[in-house]
């Protein structure tokens, strides 16, 4: 088999390594199985299936067995696998249960392949030094899962890449930058269970490969050289295998996998791992402050994260860089008491007394913070990339050039053709029994190739979240006469250009792309919808430019498969339309067009009347024809209640901005009124939006909301006084950005209605914790914005580790039960990486709130 004989290139020789003087390695150590569940030693800890395979987007790499070596999650994904390098949709095996055993420190799961009817036993137990790993199986492989079944286990790239390896003491060698592998067919077996259709068609369009080998052995080390990442495997059953999982897909591991041999039940797989331990391994304090440094005359407060086993110092200190590089002690100070939260506890270090402006480190423990300035206006260029760079590059249907450089070309010409009924697509997207739409399955729908943004790391566009950044920009038009101009946009030639002013606000000029791409689906079809979307996940997988998706021809069934004809092509690339009406989408698409109109006015009138005419069309036609509430993006039949109160949401926001765009108009107004008495009770859910109607409204309005502010406030500063940063935490299973951007927005405009009630502080929490004031490090989730910020992101460039200007990743997340994570030098996990739309233009208002509040205070 081909494997070490043919990877001479990766032959090297280890030139020996004088290691600094590293503390003695304890090999003897026992683990013990934790009260949450997981087996730990100062330094190590291995997870068993706390975190699952997700049920929609299934391989997240985190899930099955994991490994956190000195801080860090190592390794993922272990369990058996029916491929070398399985890729995000294919099959993982189904938990049926899972069980922690302190007595005999061993962790327990039981798992199956109901379709190959394979059941059995995965085991991790403690054994002097490391765990041991075994595949239990109920009974001997089934025939045809023989020579493909393995017990699999990825590690993380961005660790790994660039380090060594070295197999049974004759095989050394590297771990590329960059997958070099030769491919192999790997046909799958005809009487394979069905998987659902868009995975089948893309198997087969990318062919049954899979890599050969890096190298083989039975004791196999990686890292040979780093005390911190060394970790060996031995097998005492089947050889070891390291594949490289990039050679399919630029989000894959490093994978070592041993074959489950035939005949073998009990034992059929086992390993023992044996991680490098440094003796007495603590983390190092990770020092959380603002990457863009604070204001003279306002808090200043770093959060310190601390290993609660690190002997912390009780003070820190403050040091300013002068001109000729040294750095002076301004100030020393205490460090508070520790709080516990999940693994770790965090203490703050209160440091206000500083003032003069200059450069600063706050120096801790022996290491030192990166600098950032005190100086005034530290807001005032927090979000002009996320408007002019991130947005821009998000911007569809037009090509988007800065300097030298082509971000994408004009992307998406063929949009859209008519998505058929009762389709069950992938990333929820789905259409129910009826279309909605004048146009048959598969038809061209005309109209459709105009404004609007790619959604996130992704390329489709969502309702939601287009509704979401037109109403965030117009806003912030509107609130802080944002007439920050640096893109030329021109909407008739289809082209973008950066750092070239116009003449026109930026803001105004991104309302306008979106509003273009609503209104083009209302005129197009009769009523906004849910979604543009690839058609296959060849397409959705797609990383570069978007312009080189589809080939901007209208598909023909007239025309062969490489035939094309004037401005038509026999490929079917285009995108689907889902076309289904609702009531959420009358009413969001009304709120964002009446939002709009208002930000348009003075620069395009005409088109800011047919945004209010449009609005106002859609509110009738709602309320005249209310659409029936019976589903669901993904298909499934929410309760009615629930959709319900999405709608009911929805339509406050419509009748909120209805009431401003016509200045006080009668219909909107009793409409709020209606709501109201609900809508007051969930102030932190868009309830808070109600401040924008008091101009209309009696004083009897503005005590009830006060009323509810003042309760929601309470409220909220319990919930927050129990989090470690003072700003949501982030504890589901996507980071939680939007919802920290939210509560810098939803408070300033709180404080400019009830001042007296609401504080600036939270606001500029929010801000400051975006920048870097958050858990696991204190890089800030601007990318490109700060002195240290996210620069390997999951934005649609991806493949070429690299961030978009202005990009608001999702940030940590905690991998289960209780270790918070956010990676900073690896970019592919989208539930800490992937920037989305509607977060940019959330910061966009949540930084111009933080500024103003400053500016407004130093008067
Ligand atoms: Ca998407
Ligand atoms: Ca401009
Ligand atoms: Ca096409």
């Amino acid at each position: 088999m081909f494997s070490r004989f043919m990877s001479t290139r990766l032959q090297v020789v280890l030139v020996t390594v004088l290691l600094p003087n590293l503390p003695a390695v304890s090999s003897d150590f026992m683990m013990q199985v934790t009260d949450s569940g997981y087996l730990n030693t100062q330094g190590f800890d291995v997870m068993l299936y706390d975190n699952t395979f997700h049920p929609i987007f299934v391989d997240e790499k985190n899930a099955a067995m994991q490994m956190i070596l000195h801080g860090e999650r190592i390794a993922t994904n272990g369990d058996v696998r029916l491929l070398p390098t399985p890729e995000q949709w294919d099959l993982v095996a189904q938990l049926k249960g899972r069980q922690a055993d302190k007595e005999h420190g061993r962790l327990t799961a039981q798992l199956s392949f109901p379709s190959y009817q394979m059941e059995y036993r995965l085991e991790v137990a403690a054994e002097p030094g490391g765990v041991r790993v075994s595949v239990n199986l109920d009974k001997p492989l089934p025939e045809k899962l023989a020579g493909r079944a393995g017990f699999n286990l990825e590690f993380l790239p961005s660790i790994y890449a660039g380090k060594t390896y070295a197999a049974d003491d004759s095989v050394f060698g590297v771990f590329p930058r960059s997958p070099q592998d030769a491919m192999q067919k790997a046909p799958p077996s005809p009487d394979d269970p069905k998987k659902l259709w868009y995975q089948e068609e893309w198997d087969k369009a990318k062919g049954y490969n899979q890599p050969l080998s890096l190298i083989t052995g039975k004791n196999i080390t990686f890292a040979v050289e780093d005390p911190l990442h060394r970790i060996s495997i031995s097998s005492e059953t089947g050889p070891l295998a390291l594949y490289d999982g990039r050679n399919r897909a630029q989000n894959g591991w490093f994978v070592l996998r041993t074959l489950i041999p035939p005949g073998k039940t009990e034992g059929a797989v086992v390993w023992h791992i044996r991680p490098n331990v440094v003796p007495n391994w603590t983390r190092p304090p990770m020092v959380a402050h603002s990457q863009v440094g604070y204001p003279p005359d306002f808090p200043k407060v770093a959060v310190i994260e601390l290993d609660p086993k690190f002997d912390a110092p009780r003070t820190a200190r403050v040091l300013r860089l002068a001109e000729d590089g040294s750095y002076k002690q301004v100030y020393e100070g205490p460090v508070s008491a520790s709080t516990p939260w999940l693994r770790y506890t965090y203490a703050k270090f209160d440091f206000s007394p500083v003032k003069e402006p200059g450069l600063y480190v706050i120096e801790y423990a022996g290491q030192r913070t990166d600098l950032f300035p005190i100086e005034k206006d530290v807001y005032s260029r927090t979000w002009q990339s996320s408007l002019d760079g991130y947005l821009a590059v998000e911007m569809d249907h037009v090509s988007v050039r800065e300097g030298y450089r082509l971000w994408h070309g004009i992307s998406h010409l063929d949009d859209a053709r008519q998505a058929p009924p009762n389709e069950q697509h992938f990333d929820g997207a789905w259409m129910g029994p009826s279309t909605d739409s004048p146009f048959q399955p598969g038809q061209h729908i005309p109209g459709l190739n105009v404004g609007a943004w790619y959604d996130a790391g992704d390329y489709d566009i969502r309702a939601e979240s287009q509704y979401a950044v037109i109403e965030d920009l117009a806003l912030a038009y509107k609130e802080f006469d944002l007439k920050w101009d640096e893109l030329s946009v021109d909407e008739t030639a289809r082209t973008v250009e950066m750092h070239r002013p116009d003449g026109i606000p930026d803001a105004v000029q991104q309302v306008k792309h979106g509003v273009l791409g609503v209104l083009g689906q209302i005129k197009a079809v009769g009523h906004p919808f849910p979604e543009i979307m690839e058609p296959n996940l060849r397409e959705y997988t797609h990383l570069g430019d978007a312009a080189s998706k589809t080939d901007g021809r209208i598909y023909s069934e007239k025309l062969g498969p490489h035939e094309m004809e004037g401005n038509f092509s026999g490929v079917p690339d285009d995108r689907w339309a889902f076309t289904t009406k609702e009531a959420r989408l009358q009413y969001g698409a009304a709120a964002a067009l009446a939002a709009a109109s208002q930000a348009l006015k003075g620069w395009d009138d005409a088109l800011a009347k047919e945004c209010l005419d449009t609005a106002v069309k859609l509110w009738e036609d709602e309320h005249a024809h209310p659409t029936v509430i019976q589903r669901w993006p993904g298909g499934q039949v929410f309760p009615t209640n629930f959709a319900e109160e999405i709608a009911r949401g929805e339509e406050w926001k419509a009748a909120l901005q209805l009431l401003i765009a016509t200045n006080g108009g009668e219909a909107y107004k009793k409409r709020i009124l209606e709501l109201f008495p609900s809508v007051r009770k969930r102030v932190g859910f868009g309830g808070w939006t109600a401040v924008f109607a008091l101009p209309y409204m009696d004083a009897d309005f503005k005590k009830q909301l006060e009323e509810a502010v003042r309760s929601y406030v309470t409220e909220l500063d319990t919930e927050l006084a129990t989090t470690p940063f003072g700003v949501p935490p982030s504890v589901r299973s996507w980071g939680g950005s939007l919802a920290v951007a939210d509560l810098g927005v939803r408070m300033y405009f709180l404080h400019k209605a009830f001042p007296e009630i609401v504080g600036t502080d939270y606001t500029l929490r929010a801000a400051n914790y975006l920048l870097g004031t958050h858990p696991v490090s204190s890089t800030s989730y601007v990318s490109g914005v700060g002195t240290v910020s996210k620069v390997r992101a999951y934005g649609n460039n991806r493949a070429d580790n690299t961030f978009i200007p202005g990009g608001v990743i999702p940030g940590y997340v905690v991998i289960k039960p209780d270790f918070p994570e956010c990676i900073d030098d690896f970019g592919f996990l989208w539930f800490e990486d992937e920037y989305v739309i509607d977060v940019a233009s959330r910061w966009v208002l949540a930084a111009n709130a933080a500024d103003a509040l400053l500016k407004s205070q130093s008067k």
